[in-house]
C-alpha cells in the first residue's frame, strides 16, 4: 500500500528521510582533537599548539610540577539523560622514579566565570603510586566555591578511589591511554575514568555516581604533574574530546524537520 504522503510529495519524503538519517548517524559521537594549550604552571613545554603537548625537556624530573589547560571548542552542557563527554588520549612518562599516587591528574572542568586557573568546578582523576601514602587512583570533585588551581587537591574533595588491577605491575615509566567520561543519568552524573598501560601491565578503571553535581556544563580540560612523579618528560598524544550527541546536530535535525513540515503545509494549502 502506498501512503498519500508518498504520492503527493516523494521529494519531501526523501528529504525528510535524509535529514533523519544524517541526524541519527551524527548523534553517535563527535570527536575533536584539542590543539590549543595554555601553560598554567611550570616552564618547560612544547607542542602547545598540537594535540600532543609535551611537559619537560628530558632533563632530570623536568616533567614535574607543570600544568596545562585547553579551552574546549564550545561549552558543552549535558542536558539530557545519555549525553556524555569524554576526555581521552595517550601519555608517555619518561624516567619515573618511585612515583607517588595522585602525581598525574587529568580533568574536565567548568571555568565557573574565572579569568585565571583557580576556582574552577569539575572532576579530575589520578594515577596510583608506588610509594608514600595511599597508592590508589583517585577521583576528585572540585568544591563550589574554591580558591585552588584546577589541578590542585586544594579546594577539591576526593570522592572515589580504586586500586590498579591486582597482579598488575606498579605505575611506572611507559605509555598509557587515559579517559575521563561524564554521562548524564537520571540521578545526576556518572563519572568514569581509566588509566591503562599500553606497554606497562597496569589498569585502573573507576566509576562514581555524583547525585550532587556542581554543574552539567564543561568548557576546560586540564593536566597536572606533581613533584612526586619524578618524570623527565610527560608526552601526550592525540588528546581529544568526544561528545554524544554532538551539539548542534539535534538543532539541525529539528530545523530540518521543521522545514519539511512547513513545506508540506504550503503544498497542502
Ligand atoms: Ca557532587
Ligand atoms: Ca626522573
Amino acid at each position: 500500500m502506498i501512503s498519500p504522503l508518498t504520492l503527493r510529495s516523494p521529494r519531501l519524503l526523501s528529504s525528510a528521510v535524509a535529514v533523519l538519517a544524517v541526524g541519527l548517524s551524527a548523534m553517535s559521537a563527535n570527536a575533536a582533537l584539542l590543539t590549543s594549550w595554555t601553560q598554567y604552571s611550570g616552564s618547560v613545554s612544547s607542542g602547545l599548539n598540537t594535540s600532543s603537548p609535551v611537559l619537560g625537556n628530558g632533563t632530570t624530573d623536568s616533567g614535574d610540577n607543570q600544568s596545562i589547560y585547553a579551552i574546549t571548542p564550545t561549552s558543552y552542557t549535558l542536558s539530557s539523560v545519555g549525553d556524555s563527554l569524554t576526555l581521552s588520549g595517550g601519555v608517555t612518562f619518561l624516567n619515573l622514579a618511585t612515583p607517588q599516587a595522585d602525581q598525574f591528574r587529568f580533568g574536565l572542568y567548568n571555568v565557573n566565570g574565572q579569568s585565571g586557573g583557580t576556582g574552577w568546578l569539575g572532576y579530575m582523576a589520578s594515577n596510583s603510586g608506588t610509594s608514600g601514602g595511599p597508592t590508589y587512583s583517585r577521583l576528585w570533585e572540585r568544591n563550589n566555591p574554591n580558591t585552588g588551581s584546577f589541578g590542585s587537591g586544594t579546594g577539591a574533595t576526593a570522592v572515589a578511589n580504586v586500586n590498579a588491577t591486582p597482579g598488575n605491575t606498579s605505575f611506572a615509566s611507559g605509555t598509557y591511554t587515559f579517559s575521563l567520561t561524564l554521562t548524564r543519568v537520571a540521578t545526576g552524573l556518572e563519572v568514569g575514568w581509566t588509566l591503562i598501560g599500553a606497554n606497562v601491565n597496569y589498569t585502573v578503571s573507576g566509576t562514581y555516581l555524583d547525585t550532587t553535581p556542581q554543574t552539567y556544563t564543561y568548557n576546560r580540560v586540564g593536566f597536572f604533574t606533581g613533584g612526586g612523579l619524578n618524570a623527565d618528560q610527560v608526552s601526550f598524544s592525540n588528546v581529544d574530546l568526544t561528545v554524544v550527541p554532538e551539539p548542534g546536530v539535534l538543532g539541525l535535525v529539528v530545523a530540518g524537520l521543521t522545514f519539511c513540515f512547513i513545506l508540506r503545509r504550503r503544498r497542502q494549502a
